[in-house]
């Protein structure tokens, strides 16, 4: 019978090849046994403990080996995970929290001191639990939770196929995020499309240095190498020498990155030849669009034509261009196995964020075994995201091409991609606008070599009022948002470009920004 749970994958894989390696780190390696042990070890405790199928326990932490086995651990107890931002501070660690409700969370000690913060205000909070993060140091992680010793030996899973699985908060056009909810079979389902489609077999190895946070690490990276029983070696952190080392000598044979991460792997290559990266035989780029230019120096300099691809937390993965079949730049390729693809009229609600989407643009819009049922919570929320025939609206503006490529070509909504996270310019235009001194504000996203996009903020200044700089607006932006959304330029203007309306005209802010700036 094929595995329907991600705990049940990880029994199943460890069972039939306890020996293979699961997950390399830092010189330590685990075996689909070994980690599957550890994670039943965990599960244990977790149950011991009172977790229960349903309850929701929250991770925020880097990426190690810990996070792996805390998060499976959790989803054996049929619990749903809520993977937060380690870069989030407070307030948004607080939301994600209060909104899902979460009853345990799983730290490190630089996150323990952020959510300790919020525990007053979480009252669903039973737990934190704080891991060292440091290999070999995590002995007894789960003593904390003062789970009985009587209850060592792993307990059945209680994961279901259709179970809750992941609640992947993504920032809201409202300013507060949203959990959009994913079954294990939503994930699976994913998994194993993405895995016929690029030829994902026991033999590869992924490097992975993508934040374990995000669907794009976890759901592609992990959950793909999981489902077919290959190798993957974490790192905590991209850094492009160390990936460029790695790549060249290691025994990667696939690599997945957003745009950013290429960029800075071409120029830490610089331009050299002879790095041909000749032993992977897959470089993917998803999360943020990818220049052509980057995609064609990636060709020139390491050999390796990149597949771009597309997908979103809601849906996981959509689209991708062909393993086998041409690989168009600027296209995002051909729907995965099971995902339905249409597009139709943005003007039909879809663009009620306020983007620029015009008429006769066309959403994509999307149906499949991997969408989401909808946000937690949030009903008028999940309502807003489908169409009354039951397609998700993504949000994003597309083309097909004659032979079924889809290109994206704008949003509906007003949303700011900076390296690979997603920024909606709301929240910082109120984060911003609580500045005493602050009139009015605007925040759009502009090109930007390295991020692909950065924020960039237009602020008009109360005529009187506290004086207000630069320096001062980005202290205050850092203070209650992720630094990743703090603006990298700002511009004291007199007035913000209106229509008759007295909407804010943000095509025309961005370019004034972009000549003054
Ligand atoms: C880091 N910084 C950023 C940033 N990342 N600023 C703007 N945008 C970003 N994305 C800032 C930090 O605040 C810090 O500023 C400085 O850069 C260095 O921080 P760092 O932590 O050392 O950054 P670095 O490791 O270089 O991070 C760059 C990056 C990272 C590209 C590796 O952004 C990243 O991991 N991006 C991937 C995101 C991702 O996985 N997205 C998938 C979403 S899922 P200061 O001033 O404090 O020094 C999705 C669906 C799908 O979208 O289809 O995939």
């Amino acid at each position: 019978m094929t595995p329907d749970s991600l705990p049940h994958v990880l029994a199943d894989r460890a069972a039939r090849h306890p020996g293979r390696t699961l997950l390399s780190f830092e010189g330590s390696a685990f075996s689909y046994a070994s980690f599957a042990a550890h994670v039943g070890e965990a599960a244990a405790a977790l149950r011991g403990w009172g977790l229960r199928p349903g309850d929701r326990v929250a991770l925020y932490l880097g990426n190690t080996p810990s996070y792996l086995v805390a998060y499976l651990a959790a989803l054996w107890c049929g619990a749903a995970v809520v993977p937060a931002n380690t870069r989030y501070r407070e307030a948004e660690l607080g939301h994600m929290l209060r909104d899902a409700g979460v009853r345990l969370l799983v730290t490190d000690d630089e996150g323990a001191a952020i959510a300790a913060a919020t525990r007053t205000s979480t009252p669903s909070l039973d737990a934190v639990v704080t891991l060292s993060g440091a290999p070999g140091a995590d002995r007894r992680p789960w003593a904390a939770l003062g789970a009985s010793r009587a209850t060592h030996r792993p307990p059945d899973i209680a994961a279901r196929h259709d179970g809750l699985a992941l609640i992947a908060y993504t920032s809201g056009t409202t300013g507060r995020s949203k959990g959009a909810m994913l079954t294990h079979g939503n994930l699976l389902a994913n998994a194993r499309a993405v895995g016929r489609a690029w030829h994902w077999v026991t033999d590869d190895h992924l490097l992975l240095t993508l934040p374990l946070f995000h669907i794009h690490g976890l759901g592609v990276g992990f959950h793909g190498t999981l489902v077919h029983g290959a190798s993957l070696t974490l790192h905590r952190r991209f850094d492009a020498a160390a990936v460029l080392a790695a790549l060249e000598g290691g025994p990667a044979t696939l690599f997945f990155g957003v745009p950013t991460m290429y960029g800075r792997l071409l120029n830490e290559a610089d331009g050299g030849a002879g790095r041909r990266l000749a032993d992977v035989r897959l470089f993917v780029s998803g999360s943020a669009p990818l220049a052509t230019e980057t995609l064609e120096r990636v060709e020139r300099v390491f050999g390796q034509r990149i597949l771009e691809r597309y997908g979103m937390s809601e849906t996981v993965m959509l689209t991708g261009n062909p393993y086998a079949g041409p690989r168009k730049a600027g296209t995002v390729g051909v729907p995965f196995d099971g995902v339905e693809l249409r597009l139709a009229p943005a003007t039909s609600g879809a663009g009620s964020g306020g983007g620029e989407a015009g008429d006769g643009a066309a959403e994509v819009q999307v149906r499949g075994p991997s969408v989401t049922r909808g946000y937690w919570n949030d009903p008028e929320a999940s309502a807003a995201a489908f169409t009354p025939d039951g397609w998700f609206r993504t949000g994003d503006l597309g083309v097909l091409d004659a032979d079924g490529y889809l290109t994206l070509s704008g949003r509906a909504r007003e949303l700011i991609i900076s390296g690979g996270f997603n920024v909606y310019p709301r929240e910082v235009e109120e984060a911003i606008a609580s500045l005493p001194g602050v009139r009015e504000v605007a925040v759009v996203g502009l090109p930007d070599p390295d991020l692909g996009e950065r924020v960039a903020a237009a602020i008009v200044l109360a005529r009187e009022g506290p004086g207000v700089d630069e320096a001062g607006v980005i202290a205050h932006c850092r203070r209650r948002l992720a630094a990743f959304k703090a603006p990298r330029t700002i511009a004291f203007v007199v007035e913000l470009p209106r229509n008759a309306m007295g909407k804010v005209l943000r095509h025309e802010l961005r370019d004034r920004m972009l000549t003054t700036t």
